[in-house]
């Protein structure tokens, strides 16, 4: 078929579709539809049938419109009340459904059947987000992610409210409030929008030492997941899990991807977001589609109060951390995501997490930002979703009976029947009633020593001890990554105080690391050191919060750039195809032009069209985990002079990606200016390609992103 008829043919199709209601031209020419039996008849919200929607009841064709018209009001102000206030933060998150199952029973701990009934498998609703961005920003910025879950129990609902990193920014949740608004826009100019790379937000770190640990975090990798499947989710705070006899085990929660946790390259991801800015939603939902279900393992740490005591850092302080080598991980379940949303707004938009929401058989901690959490979160949802009964939407109701006497509301859509709300009563002896046995319990533990009063803990003033630890656990090219993004984010910052401020913190943490960001920012001399409140510890690194010291290559969900035009061998791209398949991951085939590309040599005939799945101009290299380039030698001269071409080429070799190339595809590579290494590699065998498009080559990094 031509491309010609290709595209015809798609304008017919096209046309037939649209032609499934029936149509006729209103007075004005306009296209209108009336059902034909088979389709549901168009209503108001009342139920009202309507027999014209696209014109306004008017005196008059020409005469103005008139008020009464209760059809347009319906629409109309319906349409002007869509929007409800996004999240204040997290504003930008995408979801999807799937199921918990414990393999792993914790009864020795808890009474909670979700953590005691092996095998069973709980409904759950995952929305994973960045931080800081309004709700349209791009998905690849550098940021924390939210990775927050609902766990539908029989017992009720159990949220699990976390990030993406193990640990928080701030130790008293009565300084959320400003650390928000210095991570946020500026209030005077209204920018920067998804970014920390500003002013305010670098001030409110450089004055709070206890974010030392955190800063280390997110200047690193972890802020760049290359895919929501492709991150850790941490609970962030210690929990307590409550037996039968009420005694309790101090619990922290940790998600592991088994796709394994991989980022992106900074560069790459500031390029993604203007190629994609949908890039971890659409990914997402598309892996959904196709059966390729995210999955994580659920690993809790375990812990008596008396353990909790013979620690180094106080488990109650958010941020710390415990070293999987002091308390190990135990896997428990697992996670498996496999249902994306129907609607957009009705679900992600009004998922309601609260951290408030255990069931029994578990309790909260003091940890003071958690319990400042507790609170937050339901107030919040209340204001957002417009009133206290926001349990009720779909997304937010328990799958379990509930019960209870609290009454009305704005948007009371259930009908509690009876004239009792109260209790105790007499008038209703039936009526639901609070159960020694089966009701939520909280730890019985001692009360806390001390005096009242605003205060913070001793054990929370070693802010430098994990911070270090963190950076010692990289590995060479991650601090290599850590340093180069505090370089460009303290370049951002116009006021040099608060670069200087930064740079004494780092000298606490690394000396190395302050002078290696100092030289980048061409800081000298070195300002002095902050004074911590206490001397920081030299801890053993450990391999376990580093993401390269622990990765293992695969093509698991990896997505595979394949790039043909008119003359490419048939033979090989097929052969690449299937190969490309047969380990697990996607293939997308770029062409010139949507319609696909002639190949040569096809199984059917000479010149058989290809359809492609992206258009190169709109297929930059940054959507893809690494780049073939199926080419005959007069297509390569061709694409050797178009910009996407060589873009295409340049930055799948700057962002470290394996380069499979066909023989004629030479003229490219050259024009390219592609230096020939062990991740540039001939097509003639597939497997030497794909063995290499399972990492990324680092080696080529030092000369291609010099720090200084
Ligand atoms: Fe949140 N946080 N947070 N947070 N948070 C919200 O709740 C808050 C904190 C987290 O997908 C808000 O519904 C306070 C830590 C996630 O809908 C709000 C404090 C952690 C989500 C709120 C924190 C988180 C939120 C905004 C300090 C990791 C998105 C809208 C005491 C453990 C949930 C909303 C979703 C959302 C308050 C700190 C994770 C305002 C007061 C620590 C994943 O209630």
């Amino acid at each position: 078929m031509s491309k010609k008829d290709a595209r015809k043919k798609s304008v017919n199709a096209r046309e037939a579709e649209d032609a499934q209601p029936a149509q006729e031209r209103g007075s004005g020419g306009e296209v209108r539809q009336s059902a034909t039996g088979a389709q549901p008849v168009l209503t108001t919200k009342d139920g009202m049938p309507l027999h014209d929607n696209q014109n306004t009841l008017r005196i008059a064709p020409r005469g103005a419109s008139e008020l009464s018209d209760h059809v347009y009001l319906d629409k109309i102000t319906h349409f002007d009340r869509e929007r409800i206030p996004e999240r204040v933060v997290h504003a930008r998150g995408s979801a999807a459904h799937g199921y918990f199952e414990l393999t792993e029973s914790l009864a020795q701990y808890t009474t909670a059947r979700i953590l005691t009934e092996v095998g069973a498998r709980t409904p759950v609703f995952a929305r994973l987000s960045t931080v800081v961005g309004p709700a349209g920003s791009a998905d690849t910025v550098r940021d924390v992610r939210g990775f927050a879950v609902k766990f539908y129990t029989e017992e009720g609902n159990w949220d699990l409210v976390g990030n993406n990193l193990p640990v928080f920014f701030i130790q008293d949740a009565i300084k959320f409030p400003d650390l928000v608004h210095a991570a946020k826009r500026e209030p005077d100019r209204g920018f920067p929008s998804a970014s920390s790379a500003h002013d305010t937000f670098w001030d409110f770190l450089s004055l709070t030492p206890e974010a030392m640990h955190m800063v280390m975090w997110i200047m690193s990798d972890r802020t760049l997941p290359r895919s929501l499947a492709m991150m850790e989710g941490f609970g962030v705070h210690t929990f307590r899990l409550i037996d039968a006899r009420g005694e309790a085990t101090f619990v922290k929660y940790h998600w592991r991807p088994t796709l394994g946790t991989q980022s992106l390259i900074f560069d790459e991801a500031t390029k993604l977001a203007g190629a994609d800015p949908d890039y971890h939603r659409r990914e997402l939902r598309e892996s959904i589609e196709a059966g390729l279900y995210p999955e994580w393992e659920l690993g809790v740490q375990l812990l008596s109060a008396a353990e909790a005591e013979a620690l180094l850092f106080d488990v109650l302080d958010p941020t710390k951390l415990i070293p999987e080598e002091i308390v190990p991980l135990q896997v428990i379940g697992r996670m498996v995501l496999d249902r994306n949303p129907d609607n957009f707004f009705a679900e992600v938009e009004q998922a309601a997490f609260c951290p408030s929401r255990i069931v029994p058989g578990m309790d909260y901690s003091d940890d003071p930002l958690l319990q400042g959490r507790v609170q937050s979160y339901t107030d919040t949802q209340v204001y957002r979703l417009g009133g206290a009964n926001f349990q009720q939407l779909p997304i937010n109701r328990p799958r379990g009976a509930v019960h209870h006497y609290q009454r009305d509301g704005a948007h009371q859509s259930a009908v509690p029947r009876g004239r009792v709300a109260y209790e105790p009563n007499s008038l209703a002896p039936d009526g639901p009633r609070a159960s020694s046995t089966a009701g939520q319990r909280v730890a019985a533990t001692p009360p806390a020593a001390g005096q009242r009063g605003r205060a913070r803990s001793a054990t929370f003033a070693d802010h430098y001890s994990q911070a270090r630890l963190f950076y010692a656990s990289q590995t060479a090219v991650e601090q290599v990554h850590l340093a180069g993004a505090l370089v460009f984010e303290l370049a951002k910052v116009e006021t040099p105080a608060i670069r200087e401020r930064m740079v004494g913190h780092l000298r606490v943490i690394d000396e190395t690391l302050a002078q290696t960001v100092a030289d980048g920012l061409g800081l000298d001399p070195l300002p002095p050191a902050a004074v911590p409140a206490v001397p920081p510890l030299d801890l053993p690194p450990t391999p376990t919060l580093s993401i390269l010291a622990r990765a293992v290559p695969t093509l698991r969900a990896r997505c595979i750039g394949v790039l043909i035009a008119d003359g490419t061998d048939a033979k090989a791209l097929d052969g690449l195809l299937s190969a490309i398949e047969a380990e697990g991951a996607r293939a997308k085939v770029i062409a010139p032009s949507i319609y696909g590309a002639h190949v040569a040599g096809g199984p059917n005939r000479q010149g058989e069209l290809r359809t492609a799945d992206l258009h190169l101009a709109g297929a930059p290299s940054v959507l893809f985990d690494a780049v073939a380039l199926v080419l005959a030698p007069l297509a390569a001269a061709a694409l050797a002079r178009q910009a996407a071409a060589l873009d295409f080429v340049r930055d799948a070799f700057a962002h470290l990606k394996a380069i499979g190339a066909s023989e004629g595809a030479t003229a490219l590579l050259d024009a390219a200016g592609i230096e020939r290494d062990e991740f540039v590699v001939t097509l003639g065998k597939p497997a030497a390609f794909l063995e290499c498009a399972k990492s990324r080559l680092w080696a080529r990094e030092p000369v291609l992103r010099p720090l200084t």
